[in-house]
């Protein structure tokens, strides 16, 4: 049904900060438990700068082919697998394989395993035509989805669902999302809205501003302009927000979380800005106790639910689609900050 070629095209991180080569390699072998999925599209997550930048504590192969946010068709299979047909849809997240066994897999919280295999990072991701994945942890794509846009969904996406559940609040309550007009805080002000919860969006500039209130923010601060967010964070949610969603990459914005936060609230860190700390006075976080909570991914359950909210129309992905060749032009507006929500590269182009 599908001819699968030998060589296809990838871009391919040879050293932190070293060249992103557009090139020809070789089609990867699926192991006895894996897929072979023709990525058609994948999103570009800031980590996946993070991990070119080397900016992360983290095992990194070279040369690798980053990417971790794909959306495609199963090509092939290993001999192992069973419950997937070939031209099913499928998602390739950065959560490539776990070892199911340890204390952590076995309560589902499979991204704290010791044991991982995490794609665009220890195994080549989704920047390539055609990328393998643990046919356990590949994330199932209903038949018909439009695979551009819900390529997001398979890091920004689960990862959001996750930090708001993490965050555990209650309907009509107030999350800040700090980073709201980025990738992951595009979607977790849809998450939030459609969980319930009211959303004070924190980003910088009158674009963000206009983006972040078309879906859904009941209120913006621009951090460019306002000089005591603190204060102005605490005004607008009446005593703090119940919880905070970080997915900036700013430590001073993280750190700013941790004052505005209300008293028994849940200050939750996604965002990775390289060797950055969060402190917070020990006499204030007993007496507002108040708690920071970190979260990584999410496990399977919570890309099934996260992929369910895509699925019934709650939540749209905001991507502006280019050709898998100009990664490194999206890399910089990525570190400019200067994204309204995803860029999505196709893997044809
Ligand atoms: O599982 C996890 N924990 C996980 C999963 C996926 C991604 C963590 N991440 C991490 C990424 O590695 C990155 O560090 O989450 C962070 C955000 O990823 P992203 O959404 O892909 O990045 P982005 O699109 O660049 O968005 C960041 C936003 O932060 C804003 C920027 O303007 C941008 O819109 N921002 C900055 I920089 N400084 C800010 C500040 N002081 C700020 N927003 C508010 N206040
Ligand atoms: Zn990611
Ligand atoms: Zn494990």
């Amino acid at each position: 049904m599908y001819s699968i070629p030998t060589t296809q095209k990838a871009i391919v991180f040879e050293s932190n900060n070293g060249k992103l080569e557009y090139k020809d390699i070789p089609v990867p072998k699926p192991k006895p438990n894996e897929l072979l999925i023709n990525v058609k599209y994948s999103g570009v997550c800031h980590s996946d700068l993070h991990i070119w930048k080397g900016d992360l504590p983290l095992p990194y192969k070279f040369p690798l082919v980053g990417g971790h946010e794909g959306a495609g068709v199963v090509v092939g299979m290993g001999e192992n697998v069973k419950d997937w047909k070939i031209g099913d849809y499928a998602g390739i997240k950065w959560l490539n394989s776990s070892c199911m066994n340890c204390e952590y897999c076995q309560q589902g919280a499979e991204s704290v395993c010791d044991t991982l295999d995490l794609s665009g990072c220890t195994h080549d991701g989704t920047f390539q035509q055609y990328a393998t994945a643990d046919a356990t942890q590949a994330a199932r794509i209903p038949a018909g989805t439009d695979l551009a846009s819900v390529a997001p969904i398979l890091c920004a996406g689960i990862t959001t669902y996750k930090a708001l559940i993490t965050a555990e609040l209650m309907p009509g309550q107030w999350v800040a999302v700090s980073g709201a007009g980025g990738g992951l805080g595009s979607l977790a002000i849809q998450y939030a809205v459609a969980m319930g919860y009211r959303v004070l969006a924190i980003d910088g500039g009158e674009d963000k501003g206009k983006f972040v209130k078309s879906l859904g923010a009941e209120e913006y601060i621009d951090f460019t302009k306002e000089k005591d967010i603190v204060g102005a964070v605490q005004k607008i949610t009446n005593g703090g927000p119940h919880g905070v969603i970080n997915v900036s990459t700013s430590e001073a914005a993280i750190n700013q979380s941790a004052q505005y936060i209300r008293k028994l609230g849940k200050v939750v860190l996604v965002g990775l800005p390289g060797g950055s700390k969060i402190t917070a006075p020990v006499f204030t976080m007993v007496g507002k106790s108040f708690q920071i909570r970190g979260t990584n991914v999410g496990n399977r359950k919570d890309t099934a639910e996260a992929i369910d909210f895509f699925t019934r129309g709650l939540i749209k992905c905001p991507i502006k689609v280019v050709g898998l060749s100009e990664l490194p032009e999206v890399f910089k507006l990525i570190e400019a900050g200067k994204i309204l929500g995803r860029y999505v590269v196709d893997s044809s182009k």
